[in-house]
This record gives structure tokens, sequence and C-alpha cells, in this order.
């Protein structure tokens, strides 16, 4: 085997959450170019089916999985009718994920629910269906998508921050639990991304200014450039290291 060969994917099935937009997508791409089925996920139909038609279009693989991923039983649904049309998951990129941006002294508690559920509790309740059909079967990759504020707070972020700080200690409690059976369960840490999340942010010049100055790499980071690491995560180059974050963020984290 040369040394790349272990980055290929080919006879992997993929479920990527939230992959009609954004980073979800561009990761989603960037597996099935690397040789895996992939299954899209989305609540909307009709944006799934887009993003799936542009990677069919590609010459890939592409399955559609219309579910919320804060839904306990939506989840397990979703998992269930995999079985039945004989898709076994290889590898889940947990990446489902939503902002809400406002100071905490004026926050709802039904807004912290909200992210909280989106961005920490999914990445629970698929990893653990996921997990249960991988431990029988002794192998399986599962990616948790954290943020730079898995690490470090941000003023008017902070259920966001709260949930992706959740998603470290997820990610090393999965490891724990399951890399005894064969699970890598590892987490990647974007920096700031041109993402539609993160239109607002770009679209403020003062904040633009922030990023680009504060990042060592001097530029916001383009989706694409995830998708190396979600490859190494995803396949058997990484079958050691487990329960890590990498960040992906232009050196910022490592800098004041
Ligand atoms: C925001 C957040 C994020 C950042 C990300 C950086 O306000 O929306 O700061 O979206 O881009 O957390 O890792």
């Amino acid at each position: 085997m040369t040394e790349t060969a272990s980055f290929d994917l080919t006879g992997r099935t993929a479920l990527i959450t939230g992959s009609s937009r954004g980073l979800g997508k561009a990761m989603a791409q960037g597996l099935a170019e690397a040789g895996a089925v992939v299954i899209l996920n989305g609540r909307n139909a009709e944006t799934v089916a887009a993003a799936a038609r542009e990677l069919r279009d590609a010459g890939h693989t592409v399955h559609e999985a219309i579910f919320d991923v804060t839904g306990e039983a939506a989840v397990v649904a979703a998992f269930e009718k995999f079985d039945a049309e004989g898709l076994e998951i290889d590898i889940v990129i947990n990446n489902a994920g939503i902002q809400h941006r406002q100071p905490m002294l004026e926050l709802a508690l039904a807004d912290w629910q909200r992210v909280i559920d989106t961005n920490l509790t999914s990445a629970f309740l698929i990893g653990r269906e996921a997990a249960r059909r991988m431990v029988p079967r002794g192998r399986g990759k599962i990616i948790n998508i954290g943020s730079l504020t898995s690490a470090l707070a941000r003023a008017t972020v902070i259920p966001y921050t709260v949930a992706k700080g959740g998603i470290k200690l997820l990610t090393q409690g999965m490891a724990a639990e399951w890399a005894a059976s064969g699970i890598q369960a590892n987490a990647i840490g974007p920096g700031y991304m041109l993402t539609d999340m993160n239109e607002a942010l770009v679209a403020n010049k003062d904040f633009d200014n922030w990023v680009k100055s504060r990042t060592p790499a001097g530029r916001w980071g383009q989706p694409e450039e995830l998708v190396g690491t979600a490859i190494f995560l995803a396949s058997s180059a990484s079958d050691y290291v487990n329960g890590q974050i990498i960040y992906v963020d232009g050196g910022m984290l490592s800098v004041l």
C-alpha cells in the first residue's frame, strides 16, 4: 500500500449533517471526491435536492436524508431507514449548526435551547445511533464540527460557544467509550470561514478587519479548506488519532 492509499474513501459511506450548503456541502463534496458515497442531510428537501444534483452531475453517488437532527425520534427513524436501504454508515460528520447573536442579558431561554439542541444535542443523537451500528462492526469514524469557540468565548454568541465547547468534550467522551471498539471520534475546529452563516460578519467592515488582523494567515478561510482535514479524519490515515480537535483556523488560536 502506498502512503497516499490510506486517504482513499472508496467503498465508504458518509453521512454529513447540514450539508445542503456551507461547510457541510464543501466537506460532502470533498469526501465524495475522495471516493465516498455521501448522504446529504437537511430539513429542507429542495435545498438538499439541489446540492445532491450538483454532486451527481459531477459523477458522485449521493443519497438524500431529510430529517431534523434535533429530534430523537427523527434521528432514530432516519437510521432505521438507512438500515432498511442497506446503507451502512462508516463516517459521520456532525456539522449541522446555527448561530444566534445576542447579548446574554437579553437572551431568551428558547434561543439558548435551540442553539444547544442544533449544535450539540444533535451530535449526541446522531453519534449514538451511528455508534450503535459501528460498535458491532468494530470500526467507524465520527467527526464533530467544533469551532474556535470550542476553546475561546466571544461576546454575543454564548450559547454557540457553550455548544461548541461541549462538542470538544463530547468528542473526547466518544473516544473514551468507543475507541476500544475501533471507532475514532475527532473534531475539526474551523476558524473564521466564508459561509452564509457568517455573511453579516463579513459585511461588517470592523469585524472583517478584525478577522484579517487577528488571523495570522491574514484572511478568512474558504469552506474547501476543511476538506483535507475531513478526509484525513474520515480515512484509515487517522486510525490511531482519537479524541482530538484539529483547528483549521489560519493560526488564529495560536496567537494573542
Ligand atoms: C459567529 C461565530 C462563528 C465563527 C466561528 C469561528 O459569530 O458567528 O463567531 O460563526 O465563525 O465560531 O470558529
